[in-house]
């Protein structure tokens, strides 16, 4: 059987998604195959999404013949325990690093390319084998799920048009309502808030930058609407933070308005990232005026800071 797989500590809406209708394809073609994974599933796979009970193996004993996918990984450290790591047979990912290690191994058989879902790679591999008129629609609404959380709603600078043609052939099938993008972000939101401080602790990272003198904790929160976390929780997230050091910031991440809420009272740190972002605090709070992810806040301080 072809086991269809992905990471190891947690699961996310592209992993699950591209999982599922990954091995929905190969079934298609005639494979024996199955989406299986045995980590936990995070908050992007919100309660409506499970309520769709797509098939997902969660206990899996292996067998001699079985050979492994991977979706959405590809470092080898951090695949789902079932994997055998010398029975790979494919790898779809987004994520840069591991694309000549696999090129060497797999050959062909090794599809890593540096765009916004690894969703949109399973849905091309749909397209090219002809078949998109087979896909269920669960498989269809999985993948819209898994475009829109990793491109942020097409606000993160990785998204690329192939992206944004994948999430419109896909939406046509889907059968979902007018309004599911908030619809789908606002729950996650929910999930993620029913335990602000857990969420913001585990995303945030005490880093070194160039242009200041001392590490700061940078914490971060993706969002449908930053106004209701703003009003309800910035209390709790900023003790949690400055907890972690007295140098710190939250990047408020609202997907819905595409745009970054800077939150700090730190004065030194505020100066900081006016210089550094082009951005105006108005007491704690900046409103940039475009959607920054963590990564690309560094980047800024290499280039320029
Ligand atoms: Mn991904």
């Amino acid at each position: 059987m072809r086991v269809v797989t992905s990471g190891s500590a947690y699961v996310d809406i592209d992993a699950y998604a591209g999982a599922i209708a990954y091995a929905e394809l190969l079934q298609v073609q005639g494979n024996e195959a199955a989406a299986v994974s045995t980590a936990p599933l995070n908050e992007s796979i919100s309660d409506t999404v499970r309520s769709w009970q797509a098939p997902l193996k969660t206990d899996f004993s292996s067998s001699d013949s079985d050979t492994y996918t991977l979706i959405d990984v590809s470092d080898p450290d951090y695949f789902d325990k079932v994997v055998d790591p010398d029975k790979v047979d494919e790898v779809i990912d987004h994520h840069p690093g591991f694309e000549q290690y696999w090129q060497k191994r797999i050959g062909d058989k090794a599809d890593i390319e540096f765009i916004g879902a690894a969703c949109t790679l399973v849905y091309e591999r749909w397209k090219t084998a002809g078949l998109l008129g087979k896909m269920s629609v669960v498989s269809a609404r999985l993948l819209v799920c898994g475009i829109l959380d990793n491109t942020l709603n097409f606000g993160a600078k990785v998204t690329t048009e192939r992206d944004t043609d994948a999430y419109d052939a896909l939406l046509a099938q889907a059968d979902l309502p007018d309004d599911w993008t908030a619809q789908y972000f606002t729950e996650c939101q929910e999930a993620i808030l029913s335990d602000a401080v857990a969420a913001i602790q585990n995303d945030t990272k005490t880093l070194t930058f160039k242009s200041f003198a001392e590490p700061i904790c940078f914490g971060q929160l993706v969002v449908w609407d930053s106004n209701q976390v703003l009003a309800q929780h910035s209390d709790v997230l900023r003790e949690a933070l400055v907890a972690v050091k007295p140098e710190w910031f939250m990047n408020l991440i609202s997907v819905g308005e595409k745009k970054s809420y800077f939150v700090t009272d730190n004065p030194n740190v505020q100066d900081w990232l006016t210089k550094l972002l082009g951005v105006h605090f108005d007491g704690s709070v900046a409103v940039a005026d475009r959607l920054w992810l963590r990564k690309e806040v560094i980047k800024q301080d290499i280039t320029n800071g």
